[in-house]
């Protein structure tokens, strides 16, 4: 039986259960944020991160690699291109999902979620700069979508990475529009008719009424784990005093860098 480290909010983990899905696999998901599992998140990653997938004895951690081991290992359904311009391309959309678009909207979304309970507001300018670069994003996905098949033709890993990020948006002040997005939309559409992408949508929705039912939290809520990438945008757009301050206050996590 396949084991995954999960949390139905991760977008890592929304990508790895949404490839497990379309696969057809059957798995087990713990939801390793809840404190309670920190201890087993640990064993499995040292960086402590979602996803974590345990098949057997193979333990693998990062979205991308664990997508890469089922590729490899249940390759029936496959979710990677197999033409190798193709398959570039899907890991540089997945790529830009992971480390891009990950970034922009963790560092903005800090006030709207109701896993971090802030009392404060966001330094001015943190929120305009995410909602231009997200929709510079969108600008160039909706270039290259298609206007009939997925972002890479066939439905691929670069599907599965975006959707995720693309459905969280709009609680942010970032929307799809019909008239500078239109193959978007439909792509949009396309994939909210899957069956994977609809268990996931329903997944998300369940679980944050549980979750978060009257103010509670199984999550920890004070402190933020700050990952290479995410402090790369912020840095970039100049918000390194803000972020010294939350460091000098303790609300700061670094993820270990000691794992392989
Ligand atoms: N590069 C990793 C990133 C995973 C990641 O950042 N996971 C976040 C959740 S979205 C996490 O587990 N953070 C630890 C925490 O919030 O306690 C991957 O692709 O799996």
């Amino acid at each position: 039986m396949i084991t995954l480290y999960d949390n139905p909010f991760s977008p890592f983990a929304r990508k790895v259960r949404l490839v497990l899905d379309h696969k057809g696999l059957e798995y087990e998901s713990v939801d390793a944020l809840a404190l309670r599992h920190h201890g087993d998140l640990l064993a499995v990653n040292p960086r402590a991160e979602v996803p974590a997938l345990a098949d057997g004895d193979v333990v693998a951690v990062n979205s991308s690699d664990i997508v890469a081991y089922l590729e490899h290992r249940y390759p029936d359904v496959p979710v990677l291109p197999t033409d190798p311009g193709v398959r570039v391309a899907a890991r540089s959309w997945e790529r830009l999902a992971d480390g891009v678009v990950d970034s922009i909207i963790h560092d903005i979304s800090l006030w709207v979620w109701p896993t971090h309970r802030r009392q404060d507001s966001p330094p001015p300018g943190l929120i305009e700069a995410g909602r231009r670069d997200l929709a510079a994003i969108l600008g160039m996905l909706e270039k290259s979508a298609s206007a009939d098949g997925f972002l890479c033709g066939a439905l691929s890993v670069a599907d599965f990475a975006l959707f995720p990020h693309v459905s969280s948006m709009r609680p942010l002040g970032v929307a799809l529009d019909p008239g500078a997005h239109p193959k978007l939309l439909e792509w949009n559409r396309r994939m909210r008719a899957l069956p994977c992408v609809r268990k996931d949508l329903e997944h998300v929705k369940r679980l944050a009424t549980e979750r978060f039912a009257e103010g509670a939290s199984p999550y920890e809520g004070e402190k933020i784990v700050w990952r290479g990438d995410r402090l790369e945008w912020l840095f970039g757009h100049g918000f390194h005093a803000w972020w010294l301050r939350q460091l000098e206050a303790g609300h700061v996590v670094i993820p270990a860098a000691t794992s392989p």
